[in-house]
């Protein structure tokens, strides 16, 4: 798992708007509605009108806290509508304020693992099931519906697994990469999914593709045809810059946005 760093993360806060404008333009919909979508694939449980507030906790553990990591998390949990605060102290005094605070969500990442406590309902939320989610929402509007069609998932780690369960629940086909075999074919088991043992092919004969590996320059030109539609939350993004240039009207990629807004709807489950 890469862990994010200030570079990456840099220009998040500024940037919402112009970005949500993006997605809407590539997608049709706004970072709220593609985090609302990711979210609801139980759609009995979800009611984005049910207003939590949210503490954001820094974390010192392991290599520390990233500058501007929990401010970027607070912005994009701010812009699409909820009540949020940064806490001033870190770590076990940071939670401490939380709860003291009234928090009804609290988020906090180290280095292995980023989650979402929602302590009303007493439930957890990780930021890789999200990322999964959030992302899958978002190639079901760029492919304009995925029902029957079949998507390419590469890599079969957390948010590759959760985006093909959440790809199975949507109606879609999915084919399966991995360098590492013994993962795909637990995928292949549990959900009915194709396996490609080579991923140069597997890329040539699929139009929609979620890359969920942490491979870079992986997407070549050659792999880009007029329909291809991708969503790319791997980091770094699995394509040459070439190819990234060639189909970035119908890319979806970004370090964070997407995968905190989803979780923050997943928080929205009563
Ligand atoms: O609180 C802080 O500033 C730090 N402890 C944040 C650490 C952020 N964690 C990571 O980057 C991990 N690799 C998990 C990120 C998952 C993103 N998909």
């Amino acid at each position: 798992m890469i862990r994010l760093s200030h570079d990456l993360i840099r220009g998040i806060s500024r940037g919402l708007g112009r970005y949500d404008n993006e997605l809407q333009r590539k997608t049709g919909y706004s970072l709220k509605e593609i985090a609302y979508h990711g979210a609801c694939f139980k759609k009995e449980l979800c009611t984005s009108e049910y207003k939590l507030s949210a503490a954001i906790v820094p974390i010192s553990s392991g290599e520390g806290i990233i500058e501007g990591f929990s401010e970027a998390v607070h912005s994009i949990i701010d812009y699409i509508g909820f009540p949020a605060f940064v806490t001033d102290k870190s770590d076990i005094a940071g939670i401490a304020q939380a709860i003291e605070k009234e928090a009804d969500v609290l988020f906090l990442a180290d280095d292995n693992c980023f989650i979402a406590l929602n302590l009303k309902y007493r439930y957890v939320v990780y930021n890789s099931e999200a990322t999964a989610r959030g992302y899958v929402a978002a190639l079901d509007y760029l492919a304009e519906g995925l029902e029957k069609k079949e998507v390419l998932v590469i890599g079969a780690g957390n948010v590759g697994n959760a985006a093909a369960e959440a790809l199975k629940s949507m109606g879609a086909d999915i084919a399966i990469f991995d360098i590492d075999q013994s993962k795909t074919a637990l995928i292949a088991n549990k959900l009915g999914a194709r396996i490609e043992n080579n991923l140069d092919e597997a890329l040539s004969h699929h139009t929609f593709i979620l890359d969920a590996s942490p491979a870079d320059n992986i997407i070549r030109v050659e792999h880009i045809k007029p329909e291809t539609r991708i969503a790319e939350c791997g980091i770094p993004t699995g394509l040459m810059d070439e190819a990234f240039s060639l189909v970035e009207k119908h890319l979806v990629h970004d370090p964070l946005q997407i995968g905190v807004a989803t979780m923050m709807m997943l928080c929205c489950h009563v």
